[in-house]
């Protein structure tokens, strides 16, 4: 999954993203775009090396992009070049300012921020669908496509994102390739001092962000910076210390995978033990497919164990003894924290 960091100038991304990748990229002023990959933080997958001892232990991954805010620009916002960077993202990670920042005249304005990125998505997107509405009027094309373009300019106009559309209301089919950014899932990040780390967003904020459909934390860079060299034990105390119980990136991914609706299932063995990242829904064969297209294109069925049984019953000879290896086939619906194996045949 790839997650793009976005927000005004100055707001803290590239301390987030320094903070959850471990890289040392310069704060303070706005840079190049860049990726950092992190693994997902799993128990699962520790238990599960554990037990197999395998040559090789592979974590589900998330890829941050970090890109900067427009600088120097009269009014805030993303530049033209920002904007086409964000529409390359998956999901994005709104980064609001809630802490002074000598660099920036005025205190912060978190609230604003929102309202100012969220019309300015509004304002890209419709540009995009009322050329696209033209254009399909003028080529007649199909009466569906033109009143899904209908739909999306009546929803933008009543500055609303398109991702609050249910699929009855929207056929996304026919905006694909567009790089709608109000389509995209929104998870927003309110960046804090210390002092405020452990308050809840402000309800204000909490009941606008229910109206745009996004998921929001509370984080502070500057203490995710402070703790990112620790040890383990230092962390818990120094986050203790605060009133928080995880660093914030164990915070972020959990709300990423339930805003994203992903799920992760497994592969174990001697070589390998590893974490695989689906959609919640996803069928056994297009699983198999995550892994090598082979296994999709010559999928036989999945023999599964749920992890919890797997713990259990302590192996999968235990688990096959106890009647409790359930075979499954192509359309079988993957669940969280299956351990998967696919028999396939090319
Ligand atoms: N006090 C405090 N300062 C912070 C916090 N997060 C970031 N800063 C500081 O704010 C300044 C800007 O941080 P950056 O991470 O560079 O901000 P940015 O969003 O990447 O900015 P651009 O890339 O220029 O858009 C730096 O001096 C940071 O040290 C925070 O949580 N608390
Ligand atoms: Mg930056």
């Amino acid at each position: 999954m790839k997650i793009g960091l976005v927000g005004f100038a100055g707001s803290g991304k590239t301390t987030v993203f320094n903070a959850m990748t471990g890289m040392d990229v310069p704060v303070g002023f706005g840079g190049e775009m860049r990726l950092g990959i992190v693994r997902v933080p799993d128990e699962r997958i520790d238990k599960l090396s554990a037990v197999f001892s395998p040559k090789k232990t592979t974590y589900a991954e998330m890829i941050f992009c970090d890109i900067p805010g427009e600088h120097g620009a009269e009014k805030k916002g993303l530049s033209p070049k920002g904007l086409q960077q964000v529409r390359d993202q998956e999901a994005l990670c709104l980064v609001l300012r809630d802490f002074l920042n000598p660099a920036i005249e005025g205190d912060p304005d978190p609230a604003g921020d929102l309202e100012v990125f969220h019309l300015e998505c509004v304002l890209a997107d419709l540009e995009i669908v009322e050329r696209r509405l033209e254009r399909a009027k003028k080529e007649r094309a199909e009466a569906q496509e033109v009143a899904a373009f209908e739909v999306m300019k009546a929803t933008l106009e009543a500055e609303r994102p398109l991702r609050m559309l249910t699929r009855e209301e929207l056929n996304r089919s026919y905006l694909r390739g567009y790089g709608l950014l109000t389509d995209r899932p929104l998870l927003v990040a309110l960046n804090r001092n210390e002092t405020g780390a452990a308050e809840p967003l402000p309800e204000g904020i909490a009941a606008r962000l229910e109206e745009l459909n996004a998921a929001g934390m509370v984080l502070s860079a500057s203490v995710e910076a402070d703790i990112a060299g620790l040890d383990p034990e230092e962390q818990a105390a120094f986050l203790e210390d605060l009133g928080l119980s995880e660093p914030a990136l164990a915070r972020f991914i959990r709300t990423a995978y339930g805003l994203l609706d992903l799920i992760s299932f497994f592969t174990v063995g001697e070589d390998e033990v590893r974490a695989w990242t689906v959609r919640r829904g996803t069928r056994a064969r297009q699983a198999a497919g995550r892994i090598h297209s082979d296994l999709e294109r010559g999928f036989i069925r999945a023999e599964v164990i749920p992890y919890a049984t797997f713990i259990e019953l302590g192996s999968e000879q235990a688990v096959k003894e106890a009647g409790r290896l359930q075979v499954e086939g192509k359309d079988y619906v993957v669940s969280d924290g299956e351990i998967m194996h696919v028999r396939f045949n090319v």
